[in-house]
């Protein structure tokens, strides 16, 4: 019997649902760093296998939003509750309080009915005692909701550990069906999101303090050149586009050497996924206060699905 269907990632910023994605398809369909809100809209990562077909839709970190981004961002978390036929609940081994934005998203997974699995990751950094409490803690929690967890797995990304399982648990609940997409296809962003993502990637992990979430990447242009002696070229205009004046020189850096690093790795990068050769171009844009404007949240907004 084939299964098919759609599971959510669900968890706090920071709980390695992208890196649970990107594992369970082996593809990089999302970036992932180590600071929280990385991820800002839905993405699908797609593993097709002899005895299932899941679709993981990775969503942003759960929060309470402070401007327009982040308000987009929580729309997309609770367009997947609503989507999918399972939510697998990841929890930060190392960081498992439940806060307030996160017991609010909990009652709505319950209060749609949704098949809920309590994923443990990083178990590889605690110790094993503390899973107990953990599981302790979170059992509680949806019970005093009226819920249940079909399961409840510990894993480590990192390690390798408890995916197996995890993808069996998953098998078990999804519904019965015929394949969706295509056994070639690994996800639903294009290259150019991807390229975007991967700008933003590689800045995320140069850049420090408050810099990085106030950046936002634009690609203006992607265009596939072919040269003089026939090799092919990707052309990419991108922008890098903060909030402040003051951002600005800091992601440039001295003698332009920030931007150079963040332009070379990304390069390296769109190239290999792309298996073609880049020439990258980015500028550097402010464009005061853009996670509050509708205009400049365009590449986010309507990616809501
Ligand atoms: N120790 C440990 N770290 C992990 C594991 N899985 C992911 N991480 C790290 O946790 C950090 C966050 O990972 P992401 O996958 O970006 O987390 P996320 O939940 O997608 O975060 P947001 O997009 O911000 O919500 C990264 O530094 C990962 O390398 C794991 O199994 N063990
Ligand atoms: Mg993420």
């Amino acid at each position: 019997m084939y299964k098919t269907g759609f599971v959510g990632i669900v968890g706090k910023p920071n709980a390695g649902k992208s890196s649970l994605v990107n594992k369970m398809v082996g593809f990089k369909v999302a970036i992932t760093t180590p600071k929280p809100q990385t991820t800002r809209f839905n993405i699908k990562g797609i593993r097709t296998s002899d005895t299932s077909q899941i679709i993981f839709v990775d969503t942003p970190g759960v929060h309470n939003p402070k401007h327009k981004l982040g308000e987009y961002m929580m729309k997309g978390v609770n367009v997947a509750i609503l989507d999918t036929d399972v939510i697998v609940y990841l929890v930060d081994a190392t960081k498992p309080v439940l806060d307030e934005a996160n017991k609010r998203i909990m009652n709505d997974i319950v209060k749609a009915k949704k098949k809920i699995i309590l994923a443990i990751n990083k178990i590889d950094s605690i110790k094993k005692e503390n899973i107990l409490r953990i599981i302790e803690e979170y059992n509680k929690y949806i019970d005093n909701i009226g819920g249940s967890f079909k399961d409840i797995i510990p894993i480590s990304v990192y390690k390798n550990d408890g995916l197996d399982i995890l993808v069996k648990c998953i098998e078990e609940v999804l519904p019965e069906g015929e394949i969706i997409f295509s056994e070639d296809e690994v996800t639903d962003i294009s290259e150019r999101d991807i390229a975007e993502e991967i700008i933003r990637e590689k800045a995320l992990s140069y850049l420090n303090e408050e810099i990085p979430h106030g950046i936002n990447v634009k690609i203006e242009k992607m265009k596939l050149r072919t040269t003089e002696n026939g090799n092919e070229v990707y052309d990419i205009d991108a922008e890098i586009i903060c909030k402040k004046d003051s951002h600005k020189p800091i992601i440039i850096g001295k003698n332009g050497e920030m931007l150079k690093k963040i332009s070379t790795a990304s390069r390296r990068e769109i190239a290999e996924m792309t298996d073609t050769r880049v020439n990258l171009k980015i500028w550097v844009k402010v464009r005061k206060d853009w996670e509050n404007i509708d205009n400049f949240l365009g590449n986010i907004k309507d990616k809501i699905r």
